[in-house]
């Protein structure tokens, strides 16, 4: 089973990956790793830190002359910014200055506190902060290339920044060429310009904000997931993966909540067939039953506003209990291009996993085997 852990504090000194499950003979490219981070790093709207940062992943085992071994691979991404925390985050000796106790509210802060027994609430959002999504967007940037000789495409961009909405038709041809030179991720120049504007008025304001994000998987077969078993459904795992992002609030796949307005026949994909099976529409979002049904999957995903307001809500001290404003850490005004990345990193990795769990074997020779058997299995069903 294709599995992974990650360590690290934000201004720790490095964040840790290690993913254990990948078959052997996977051809690794670092510099597609990379590209992924560098994609996470940007978009308008974020914070100090990605001034300092400049994420790069290194291998530390599991790899050997760019080919995976089948063995734990151990990944590292430095946090340049420890350089200014060595004091207060040191392993072995730390002051306590930076120590927080103003709990943010919709932060980890203060249920963490209380949770683990700490009264230093910087013990909390050291491991909370989004920053430990670097190490989950190269999680899924090195798995992912399992898939990349079976035609597996991962899309993304952002659908809505606040209020204001991407108008863009996702299916023009240079969609995803203006999303990438977009610095909200909008495929439409105009409402990008609106959403730049929104933020500057939501940054004076001293406020945050979310929005909501879009992944679409193309290329993925017939058949991963189950209907057998929950825990084994694609689109139950997906749901997990991406709810598990640091600030996400509500997925959906495929049409998602529109199915509760609209009938039956509005909403289920007729079925056809010229050279094997297709759906006329895709309102499902390429997941029935809790498995892949060959059309493209469509995940979605709410992220919340950053809960760091620079004109801070009111809260509690953990101290003395006297009502305060909250703590102001440096922070994003709006992460949701960043969060686009996140999310799609997160479906890579489910999806990854269950296209092992389908077609695994310990080398990659094994997988493609039982692929090709399988496809060629389908066509003439
Ligand atoms: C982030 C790094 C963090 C935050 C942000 C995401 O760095 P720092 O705390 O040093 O500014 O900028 O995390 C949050 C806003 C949060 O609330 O968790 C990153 O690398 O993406």
């Amino acid at each position: 089973m294709l599995r992974y852990f990650t360590a690290g504090e934000t201004h720790g000194k490095c964040l840790t990956v290690i993913i254990e499950g990948m078959p052997s003979g996977v051809e690794i490219d670092l510099d597609a790793v990379n590209e992924q981070l560098a994609r996470r790093q940007q978009g308008y709207g974020r914070g100090g830190r990605m001034a300092i940062e400049k994420d790069k992943a290194e291998i530390l085992s599991g790899v050997r002359g760019s080919k995976t071994l089948g063995s734990p691979i151990a990944l590292k991404i430095e946090n340049k910014d420890w350089r200014n925390w060595e004091n207060i985050m040191g392993t072995e000796k730390c002051t306590d200055e930076r120590a927080v106790d103003c709990p943010r509210p919709g932060h980890a802060d203060l249920t963490g506190g209380m949770k683990y027994n700490h009264t230093d609430l910087r013990n909390v959002l050291e491991r909370a902060s989004a920053r430990e999504t670097a190490a989950r967007v190269a999680v899924g940037a090195v798995v992912r290339q399992v898939l990349e000789p079976f035609g597996v495409r991962f899309l993304s961009h952002v659908k809505r920044i606040g209020s204001v909405w991407d108008t863009a038709d996702v299916d023009a041809p240079d969609f995803y060429e203006r999303v990438k030179n977009s610095p909200v991720g909008f495929g439409n120049v105009d409402d990008a310009k609106k959403a730049m504007e929104y933020i500057d008025k939501i940054k004076a304001d001293g406020e945050s904000c979310g929005g909501i994000v879009e992944t679409i998987v193309k290329g993925v077969p017939a058949g991963l997931g189950s209907y057998v078993h929950y825990d084994r459904k694609l689109d139950a795992n997906i749901a997990f993966g991406v709810m598990s992002v640091q600030a996400i609030k509500g997925v959906e796949i495929g049409m998602g909540f529109e199915a509760a307005r609209l009938p039956g026949s509005s909403v289920h994909d007729e079925i056809k067939y010229a050279d094997g099976f297709s759906r006329v529409t895709n309102n499902a979002g390429g997941i029935e039953g809790g498995m892949s049904n060959g059309e493209p999957i469509v995940v979605r995903a709410v992220m919340k506003p950053i809960p760091t307001l620079y004109n801070p809500l009111a809260t509690v001290c953990i101290k003395d209990k006297s009502p305060r404003k909250a703590t102001v850490e440096r922070s994003d005004v709006c992460a949701v291009p960043a969060c686009s990345v996140v999310v799609e990193s997160a479906v890579a990795f489910e999806i990854t996993k269950a296209f092992l769990e389908k077609f695994g074997g310990d080398c990659m020779d094994d997988v493609k085997a039982y692929y090709d058997a399988y496809m060629e299995r389908i066509k003439t069903y």
